[in-house]
């Protein structure tokens, strides 16, 4: 059995499937895919991925891809040390979360991150080639993304997604009033989820928001996260970004 994992930082979505198979246990190649270096969209990495994202898991040639669809993957696969309720209700409520995480929180937190750090790479870059680079981007969506941060996401849009980000880290402190973890008393990958697209960043990403005496529950939930070994592991991975730029992964190392 061979497990191969196409990944880059160690944050959002590289991380949401890294952590699953380092808390699973599962022996992995870790193939580290340059998003600096536009390697996603390279003619190599399409033929692997055609929508030129990361991650992607191959398991034995089997290609998956989409975070939230590789941890199910991995749960119905190794089941073994398990991240998601067996009972019908508890997988029901992580799906849930899951859910909730996938909508209306990761799009969110990932405008304020490309516009802190997506923008600069592309202005960086000198118009012909930044066309050039376009014409290899296989989703429309993820092109006009692109575009957006080139020219400037809107304080219109920059605002909604803050809204959003302030919605999404009271629900969660509401929760885990009730409940030790985000979809009930188990650690699940909706933990992982929410940790990975908002939990490990947001406090450093928005100190305007002051989330540490808004939201003190969910500090206390993101630093139990942090001090599980496998997440510890995941975080300690490979980071190319600049410094200067590293808006999602900075503090959390
Ligand atoms: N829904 C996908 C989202 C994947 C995604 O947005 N990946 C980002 C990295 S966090 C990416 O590959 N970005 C490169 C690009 O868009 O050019 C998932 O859950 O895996």
């Amino acid at each position: 059995m061979t497990l191969k994992y196409y990944h880059a930082e160690p944050a959002a979505n590289s991380l949401k499937s890294m952590i699953p198979l380092i808390e699973k246990g599962l022996p992995f190649q870790s193939v580290y895919v340059d998003l600096h270096k536009f390697e996603q969209h390279a003619d190599w990495f399409v033929a692997i991925n055609p929508e030129g994202q990361v991650p992607v898991l191959d398991h034995d040639g089997v290609i998956i891809t989409h975070t939230t669809v590789i941890n199910e993957y991995l749960e119905d696969v190794f089941p073994d040390i398990p991240l998601r309720p067996r009972d019908p209700v508890g997988a029901a409520r992580m799906r849930y979360w899951n859910k909730f995480c996938d909508e209306q929180v990761m799009n969110y937190v990932s405008i304020h991150g490309w516009h802190r750090m997506v923008s600069i790479i592309a202005r960086s870059i000198e118009s012909d080639e930044f066309d050039r680079l376009m014409q290899h981007i296989p989703l429309p969506d993820q092109r006009k993304k692109w575009r957006a941060a080139r020219s400037g996401f809107s304080e219109a849009e920059l605002a909604n997604a803050t809204e959003k980000i302030l919605f999404a880290v009271d629900k969660v402190e509401k929760q885990l009033a009730q409940t030790a973890w985000i979809a009930g008393d188990e650690y699940t990958l909706a933990d992982i989820n929410f940790y990975s697209y908002c939990g490990m960043s947001v406090e450093r990403m928005f100190p305007e928001l002051a989330i540490a005496k808004r939201c003190p529950r969910l500090i206390e939930w993101r630093e139990k996260m942090k001090a599980r070994p496998a997440v510890a592991r995941a975080l300690a991975g490979e980071d190319r970004t600049a410094p200067g730029l590293r808006t999602w992964t900075g503090e959390a190392r």
